[in-house]
């Protein structure tokens, strides 16, 4: 049983015990009644505590039971919570580290609640696009009034113990030894005659609630846009104060039923446990052990070094910061303390944090000074030869076990690990501009890459707050290798009768932040013209639209010289329609005798979105990557696919791998077809009914 009973002189200690975070599984809920009912039995017995064993009192319900049967079989945690209310003895919830979801509606159904400082208190359903669902909507409001319930419901975001001190949740905060003053607070109330307080007694009391509410649905109704739970938790908190308790509860279960099924909580789901299981490498055990890093160099202080120094540096992870001349070097460490300086404005960094920032930076000009750094990452000039120069003198300087990585975005990791003698200590680390920013790492594992090497980056990823992806090595590895074909299609639908503005309207109205175009004058034209260049040498068979050539043949390379795909007036970023470049494409049509015709949206977001899906699907083929949840990851934190259809493999199992199958043969039907050929995997999955995620 997860749960452990202990007596001490006439008070009984449930302590919930499921590692790692107390979740509320089945066994645990099933303890908890039972503890209750051997209390209530006892005569020695007058008062109850209940608490958490290691790092939580609980995280909320068992996540690992979600969409189990376990998950809602008797006694549920409503259940539990109104056994643990209706307790004749009272109940002391003494709350540790955290006490999140149903973690925090289990401590309200006690009768009182005592915390240590620290805590972290939350109800975080609706970040994965449920409500509260064991009475969070109807008790808290209660316990600390409308407004601060309605914040922490609608925003899911933990809120520290002490700041909740005087709220009227909790009736102690405990700075000593939490357990002693649990036995003793729960002596006290023993000995006090009954009834015990509830707090679904307790009245709401708010001057203006109505008020309170549409201001709060008005503000939230902007923001919510995709996601349907916000608005549901102030349905859930207003039925609740309109009609009462146990109506609001009984309209808590009904929108919890019904947001459970939605798509957008499938797939804010999906990328919860994607985020959780992107770091564990199917054959890297868990225990595997890890190398220190005390100590990281990273070579090239251009946009990607500085940004990728300032990861470690933000993490308190001493840099030597290495550059070939001494102007670069200095430009290198300027733009750094720049990007801290407007964090400082914008009251992201305190000032004197800048300065301490800046002071675990040591700048050089000579290998030498990285002979001792555990990680070396460079990120000099995307040119294997480049590459080889760095690797070999790093093979002569690096002390044995220091890990070398790579930023490269498209080069051969395993021929960058043949220049040096440790390609067992040689990885990808493929950051995304602007590296101090995008929370994607890809991880990119050489054949000789040591297990241990890979066990230590995943772990300093999250230590430097990145979500790591592990990835094989092939050209482009899973992101870039995907938008690859993502291009290549939007290109053809230009040459096939669509403008950028459509094909980017259609794509962003799907959800994606930026379409193709915009995104492209954004980055630059010609970081896509090199790789077509190389790629029409390496694969001159690969039929490609060479519309994106011809722009790019005009020097339009986007916002850095004035005009791309749009044009740009000086000093503005906002994208405007070119009529020189539209004409230039239906010039263009004509040259390659393509007829033009209308395209639709949907046609557009099609061929868009299941290009990727479909060299996803190969990429999980070929083991390039280990999951469709990882790919998924990579696109909902690198590339801008919308969350709330939780990355293109859960969008084609929502849509049906069916359907995405038939897609596929229509547009490889279709002029430029030749680029669609059907992932093998689509069509088995299909033909058994299944998806990429099970
Ligand atoms: N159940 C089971 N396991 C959980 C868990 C949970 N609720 N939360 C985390 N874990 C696992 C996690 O997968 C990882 O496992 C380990 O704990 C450490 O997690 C009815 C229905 C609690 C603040 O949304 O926010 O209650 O990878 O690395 O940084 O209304 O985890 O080690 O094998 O994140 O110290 C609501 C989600 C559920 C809380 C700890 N609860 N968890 O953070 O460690 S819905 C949540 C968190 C609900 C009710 C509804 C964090 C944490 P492994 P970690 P951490």
């Amino acid at each position: 049983m997860a749960v452990d009973y202990t007596t001490h002189d006439g008070v009984a200690v449930i302590t919930l015990n499921n590692p790692p975070v107390n979740g509320l599984g089945l066994s645990t809920r099933a303890g908890i009644v039972e503890g209750i009912e051997r209390a209530e039995r006892d005569p020695a017995i007058r008062a109850i505590v209940l608490t958490g064993a290691g790092k939580a009192f609980s995280g909320g319900a068992d996540i690992t039971e979600f969409n189990t049967p376990k998950a809602t079989q008797e006694p549920t945690l409503a259940t539990v919570i109104k056994i643990v209310e209706g307790s004749a003895k009272p109940v002391v919830a003494a709350i540790h580290s955290v006490a999140m979801g149903g973690g925090l509606e289990l401590a309200l159904g006690a009768h009182y609640r005592i915390a240590a400082p620290g805590a972290q208190i939350a109800l975080p359903e609706v970040k994965l696009g449920i409500l509260p669902g064991a009475g969070g909507t109807q008790r808290l409001p209660r316990a600390i009034g409308l407004e601060a319930a309605l914040n922490m419901i609608v925003s899911g975001a933990p809120v520290d113990s002490q700041k909740l001190a005087g709220s009227g949740l909790f009736d102690e905060l405990v700075e000593g030894d939490l357990a002693e003053a649990a036995l003793a607070f729960a002596r006290k109330v023993g000995a006090q005659a009954g009834p015990h307080p509830k707090v679904r007694e307790r009245k709401i009391d708010h001057p203006n609630a109505e008020g309170f509410i549409q201001f709060a649905r008005n503000s939230v109704a902007a923001v919510a846009k995709h996601f349907p739970a916000p608005l549901k938790c102030i349905d859930a908190v207003e039925a609740g104060v309109k009609h009462g308790f146990d109506k609001g509860l009984a309209f808590e279960r009904e929108c919890f039923v019904a947001l459970v099924q939605t798509p957008e909580s499938r797939a804010l789901r999906h990328a919860f446990f994607g985020e959780r299981a992107a770091s564990k490498i199917p054959d890297v055990p868990a225990d595997t052990p890890v190398r220190e890093i005390r100590r990281v160099a990273v070579i090239g202080a251009g946009t990607m070094g500085g940004g990728i120094a300032m990861n470690f540096v933000n993490a308190g992870i001493p840099v030597t910061l290495l550059e070939m001349k001494q102007e670069a070097l200095q430009r290198g460490l300027a733009t750094i303390r720049g990007n801290y300086e407007a964090s400082v404005k914008k009251g992201k960094l305190k000032a004197e944090a800048l300065e301490a920032r800046m002071a675990l930076i040591t700048p050089t000009l000579s290998y030498d000074a990285l002979k001792d750094a555990d990680l070396i990452v460079e990120a000099v000039f995307e040119e294997l030869g480049v590459k080889e120069q760095v690797f070999r003198r790093l093979d002569e300087i690096a002390k044995p076990g220091a890990i070398l990585a790579s930023n490269t975005s498209t080069l051969d990791v395993n021929r960058i690990a043949a220049f040096t003698k440790r390609a067992q200590d040689v990885v990808g680390m493929h950051f995304f501009s602007p590296a101090n920013v995008m929370k994607l790492l890809e991880v990119v594992r050489g054949k000789e890459t040591a297990k241990d090497v890979l066990a230590t980056v995943m772990k300093l990823a999250k230590q430097i707050r990145k979500t790591a992806v592990v990835s094989g090595v092939c050209d482009g590895f899973i992101g870039n290798r995907m938008i690859e074909q993502y291009i290549r299609q939007a290109l053809f639908m230009l040459e096939e009768g669509a403008l950028p503005a459509q094909v980017d309207r259609a794509i962003e109205k799907f959800g994606f932040a930026m379409g193709p175009f915009r995104m492209s004058d954004l980055a630059g034209n010609d970081i896509g013209w090199a790789i077509r260049k190389r790629r029409y040498q390496e694969q001159p068979d690969l039929h490609y639209s060479k519309i994106a050539d011809r722009l790019c043949e005009t020097g339009r390379f986007g916002q850095k010289t004035g005009g791309g795909w749009y044009d740009y007036v000086a000093g503005e970023r906002t994208a405007r329609p070119s009529t020189l470049v539209d004409d230039m494409i239906v010039a263009y049509s004509k040259e390659v005798n393509t007829e033009r015709r209308k395209i639709g949206d949907d046609e557009i977001v099609e061929r868009l979105v299941f290009a990727l899906v479909n060299e996803g699907a190969k990429i999980l083929e070929e083991g390039i990557a280990s999951k469709a949840s990882d790919i998924d990851m990579v696109y909902l934190t690198g590339y801008g696919f919308p969350l709330h259809r939780g990355g293109p493999m859960l969008y084609a199992d929502t849509v049906g791998l069916y359907n995405v199958e038939r897609a596929i043969r229509r547009y490889a039907a279709q002029p430029n077809g030749d680029a669609w050929q059907l992932a093998a995997s689509i069509a088995e999955l299909a033909a058994a009914g299944r998806g990429f995620n099970g």
